[in-house]
């Protein structure tokens, strides 16, 4: 344990009101983005016993989410909603300082304390139960949110998904190679470039009003679902911070190109990368089951595409942070923002590879469920 933060998490509990005493803290090194923490207090259980009762405590990405008070009222407003709604649905809980607040900020940072759920996550996942649990956990979450006012909501990162904006941001970084770094990855950049267009497609789509807007997850990772820990059904759906209007393409190509490659996202060998078909099936299956009703026939057209979208995106954000010096998200060795990007390039072509089996087993999913 670091003594200067177990005592900054002391202070972040004592300002949220948990009774200690305090003993101990775990980093948890899932988040690319936040600090996540989880705290350890000692408790009377009732009886006299002592128990050991746990919260988790972010440091919220300032660099990242600009206004981080806005960002905590849309969680209120979105969990206030799922709770009231759909009352047996677990939410996490986020407590609130003495004034009120749930937030704190000073000094050292923004903080927010919620309750810590015990569980199991996945990376990768070769478990097609889980896949498809997790499928049907975020469709049942789009699906929660479908009658919620978008209008409500403040978009936390404008245009995080607008893949145009982020090309429009790799090149003018390109030009201007502030670290000198644009020399060395000029294979990454004439791909990508090459396939700006087909990249693309779902962000002119959407500009040209062509598919509707809904409340999406944005960030639909596979370990954004808890579940667990012994029967592995999902718990719940975690990291709200970028619930916005989006597209249904957004949640479904995010979660696609991050649970359905054959390799972590980050894999230093990206020549391993590539579609687990199975695993595609799986997703596509749960998370169908639930949104098919909803969902119209040009939204389900752009599903396939919308997976190699997002892993164009990714890469275009990965590429972008290495050739400005690593500025947005965590690194753990100098080139991994580098092996990010080749892991998505090498994704990305193989979905090109794949796209009619992808497209063809989503319509088939459709079909099954839509209920017409
Ligand atoms: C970030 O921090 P994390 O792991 O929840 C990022 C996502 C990326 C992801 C890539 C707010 O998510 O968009 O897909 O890294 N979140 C933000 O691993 O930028
Ligand atoms: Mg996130």
């Amino acid at each position: 344990m670091n003594p200067e933060i177990a005592r900054k998490l002391l202070q972040v509990g004592e300002a949220f009101r948990i009774p200690g005493p305090f003993f101990s803290y775990e980093e948890i090194k899932m988040g690319n983005v936040n600090h996540t923490y989880k705290v350890n207090y000692i408790r009377d259980d009732g009886s006299g016993m002592a128990q050991i009762k746990s919260y988790l405590v972010q440091r919220v990405n300032t660099y990242a989410f600009q206004d981080p008070v806005a960002l905590m009222s849309n969680i209120d407003k979105v969990t206030e909603y799922i709770h009231h709604k759909f009352p047996e649905t677990k939410c996490l809980h986020f407590h609130h300082t003495a004034e009120r607040s749930n937030y704190l900020m000073d000094q050292d940072g923004f903080w927010r304390l919620s309750n810590y759920v015990p569980s199991v996550t996945f990376n990768s996942c070769d478990d097609l139960n889980v896949v498809r649990s997790a499928g049907e956990a975020f469709g049942d979450f789009q699906m929660m949110l479908s009658d919620f006012d978008a209008g409500a909501l403040y978009y936390t990162i404008p245009d995080f998904h607008n893949t145009r904006k982020r090309y429009e941001k790799l090149k003018a970084d390109m030009a201007a190679d502030p670290c000198g770094r644009v020399a060395e990855v000029r294979a990454e950049l004439d791909w990508l470039l090459s396939a700006e267009d087909e990249a693309c497609r779902l962000t002119d789509m959407q500009e040209q009003g062509e598919l509707p807007l809904r409340v999406t997850h944005n960030d639909t990772k596979i370990n954004n679902v808890l579940f667990d820990e012994a029967t592995h059904q999902p718990l719940v759906v975690i990291d709200l911070d970028t619930v916005m209007p989006g597209l249904v393409g957004h949640d479904f190509g995010d979660a696609i190109r991050f649970a359905a490659n054959f390799v972590e996202e980050d894999c230093p060998q990206a020549e391993k990368a590539g579609v687990n078909l199975n695993v595609f099936w799986a997703f596509a299956e749960g998370f169908l089951k639930k949104t098919a009703a909803t969902l119209t026939e040009a939204e389900v057209a752009t599903l396939g595409n919308s997976c190699f979208t997002l892993a164009c995106e990714l890469a275009t954000r990965f590429l972008d942070d290495y050739i400005v010096g690593d500025k947005y998200f965590k690194i753990r060795s100098p080139q991994h923002n580098l092996e990010r990007t080749r892991c998505q390039i090498a994704l990305a072509k193989d979905m090109q590879v794949k796209l009619d089996a992808m497209n063809a087993i989503v319509r088939d999913c459709w079909v099954r469920y839509r209920g017409w």
